[in-house]
């Protein structure tokens, strides 16, 4: 048995036992995990790539050459493949969705499946969880590839530094059902399968929904690649690249903290989290500058309101 301690220095020295019992503990929402959480918060290195999109359009595909691109590069690579509709967690096991079997056997990279089961904060509480595991653990980038483009994956989406969306010709219908602002959700879209017919329609297709998207947002870049062939790649990692380098990754990480410490509090329903924040830590401004800071995590923060609160709910009831 490995102790919280041993897990902790483990994953910091990039222990592939470690990280996998890590990931059990966030995924499971055992007692512990949120001290774990907060011990490798700050040692959280790299961005998180998010690639989402409808079933069958390359995800998986791409995912594989990102894969290839970053271990030619020299760096391990963490992939989180979420299936929201599946109640399935954890393990190695992979269903035949994931087509990264060229990359089973090397030790730096570290593929890790999850469903909806477990974790307080739903799929994407568990995806951000298990994505700071594998930073921590010195995985460069984290990839989350989600299917669909609902809610769910919209969310999980949310929680990457950069998210690709893939579409795919042919998909017609189906592009044109996606709800108003599916475009929006990607940093940069992807249209995949350039190798296929129906690649201009759907470019043009794409770009004039795009000319409509409200002025101020940041409109996404367009890249055409063959996940298959290869074609089109390397202007897929110069956008990458590009978006990558606007911020640095501490900057990167500080910044989703903050976002992180305000889903900690939904997630556990903590009930006047402003008026906690101010008995805790003199407010919100405080506590964020803190985290900016890098003197506090998200988790550590989530952890003394509760205790607060349960406090606050003892000493009520004692009355
Ligand atoms: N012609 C062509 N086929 C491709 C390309 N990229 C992927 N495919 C094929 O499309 C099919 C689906 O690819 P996946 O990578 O599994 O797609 P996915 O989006 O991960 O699928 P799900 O995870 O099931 O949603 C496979 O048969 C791939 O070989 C491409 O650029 N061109
Ligand atoms: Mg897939």
């Amino acid at each position: 048995m490995l102790s919280t301690t041993d897990i902790i220095s483990g994953i910091t020295k990039g222990s592939i036992r470690a990280v996998a019992r890590a990931l059990s503990k966030v995924e499971n929402g055992t007692p512990d995990a949120i001290d774990l959480l907060d011990a490798i918060f700050a040692s959280q290195r790299g961005f998180t790539i998010g690639v989402t999109g409808p079933p069958g359009a390359g995800k998986s595909t791409l995912v594989n050459r990102m894969i290839t691109r970053y271990r030619n590069s020299g760096n391990s690579v963490g992939v989180i493949a979420v299936d929201p509709s599946s109640p399935f967690t954890g393990g190695a096991l992979l269903g035949d969705r994931i087509r990264m079997q060229s990359h089973a056997t090397d030790s730096k990279v570290f593929i890790r499946s999850m469903g909806s089961r477990g974790h307080l904060g739903g799929l994407s509480g568990a995806t951000r969880d298990a994505s700071i595991v594998l930073s921590a653990a010195g995985y460069t980038p984290v990839i989350i590839e989600t299917v669909g483009v609902g809610q769910a994956e919209v969310e999980v989406a949310g929680l990457a530094d950069i998210t690709l969306l893939v579409l795919v010709p042919g998909l017609g219908d189906d592009v044109q059902s996606m709800k108003a602002g599916i475009m929006e959700i990607g940093d940069i879209i992807v249209l995949n399968k350039s190798d296929r017919s129906g690649i201009d329609q759907l470019e043009n297709y794409v770009k004039a929904s795009l000319d409509l998207m409200p002025a101020g947002l940041k409109r996404p870049e367009v890249v055409r690649v063959s996940a298959a062939n290869g074609e089109g790649l390397e202007d897929l990692w110069g956008a990458v690249d590009r978006l990558s380098a606007t911020h640095s990754e501490k900057d990167k990480i500080l910044r989703s903290a903050v976002k992180t410490m305000n889903q900690i509090l939904q997630e556990n329903g903590i009930l006047f989290s402003e008026k906690l924040l101010e008995l805790e830590y003199n407010g919100r401004e405080t506590v964020e500058k803190l985290i900016l800071a890098g003197r506090l995590t998200p988790y550590a923060v989530g952890k003394k309101l509760l205790e607060r609160a349960e406090r606050m709910f003892e000493h009520n009831g004692s009355k």
